[in-house]
């Protein structure tokens, strides 16, 4: 039995040198120590032996088993060593490698040239104030002096919701509400910029969606020539310093008395520069002031308004306003800053 139990160590060993993963590892290990292994088998036979034997053999066994467990030990960390050094190799992240890049957007060129003009005004001490894109009839047209048999409602065809709802046809709606907000309080420095709809036939310069930037000064004597000063400053702000206006009489409702501003400007692959209309504006009519709140008598102001898309086209030298609305990146990517 002592010859046995050696010979077993000994055999257990030297097959174990040959063994070189974990599952073999495995399979050896139950094949000499599992239930129906080899040492089992052998420890089974102990029954037989003398009671001077059996302590003897019984120690020889346990040291015999607690060798083949030792080795056995042994072998299972160097395989997980070597399978964690592996992994480490070959899962190894180049933290020194330049990132991907990702695509970046750009403000859209309609947009910039709104902001930009929004900054202009922000800098005279305007406030920017927005409002409702579905609007009710009196502050669409009925607060702006337009009654409902007015010729002037012919001129703009417009997107009825119902009876009393329609989508705005410019932004001066949110002017009325301004004042009506501001309760007979002067002064009201505003600028409103939006989204404004017409029926129209969509052409190169028409588009039954646009876009309008108003503006509106209420105060003490507001005088037709702060307009003009007004006006003035802001397009050399908008075409640079060189750039001349001219103010030629017009007609609006909602006005009076009204006019219509021209900018001598050269347009991006013109020669010659020459006079290109670019807003109207007038003096707040009487009877707008006094519908929404501010005696004509005691205060007075001036309002302006104009389409974005136009003043974008003649800046950028735009051919068609339904370049705005494509969304091409080939057009769109010639306005990205940076
Ligand atoms: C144009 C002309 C204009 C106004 C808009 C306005 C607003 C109020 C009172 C008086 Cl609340 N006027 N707005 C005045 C004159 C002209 O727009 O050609 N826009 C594209």
């Amino acid at each position: 039995m002592r010859e046995r139990l050696e010979q077993l160590k000994h055999e257990a060993l030297e097959e174990l040198k040959s063994v070189l993963d974990a599952k073999r590892l495995d399979e050896l290990r139950v094949k000499y120590q599992g239930k129906k292994g080899k040492l089992t088998e052998i420890l089974r036979g102990m029954g037989g032996l003398s009671a001077e034997e059996r302590p003897v053999i019984g120690q020889l066994a346990n040291e015999v088993r607690d060798a083949i467990d030792a080795a056995v030990t042994t072998h299972a960390e160097r395989f997980e060593r070597e399978e964690t050094e592996r992994r480490l190799a070959s899962e190894t992240i180049d933290v020194t490698l330049p990132g991907r890049k990702l695509p970046r957007g750009a403000v859209h060129p309609l947009m910039q040239v709104i902001q930009e003009i929004e900054e202009i005004f922000i800098g005279m001490g305007y406030q920017i104030a927005e409002g409702p894109e579905v609007e009710t009839d009196y502050h669409n047209f009925e607060a702006l002096n337009l009654p409902k048999d007015h010729p002037a409602r012919d001129m703009q065809d417009s997107f009825y919701i119902t009876e009393e709802l329609l989508l705005r046809t410019h932004t001066s709606p949110v002017q009325v509400r301004t004042m009506q907000r501001m309760d007979g309080e002067v002064p009201i420095k505003v600028i409103c910029p939006g989204k404004v709809y017409r029926r129209d036939d969509d052409d190169a310069t028409h588009s039954f969606q646009f876009h309008q930037i108003e503006g509106l000064v209420i105060g003490k004597n507001i005088r037709m020539s702060d307009l003009k000063g007004t006006l003035l400053t802001f397009i050399q702000k908008l075409f640079g310093e060189d750039a001349q206006i001219r103010m030629r009489p017009s007609f609006f409702p909602f006005t009076e008395p009204s006019a219509e501003v021209d900018v001598m400007y050269k347009k991006k692959g013109a020669t010659e520069p020459s006079w290109l209309e670019i807003l109207g504006c007038g003096m707040v009519h009487p009877r707008v002031l006094e519908m929404s709140g501010y005696d004509p008598e005691q205060y007075s102001g001036f309002a302006f308004g104009m389409g974005a898309e136009r003043i974008a086209m003649l800046k950028y030298g735009i051919d068609d306003i339904r370049h705005f609305y494509n969304n091409d990146e080939r057009f769109l990517k010639q306005f990205a800053r940076q």
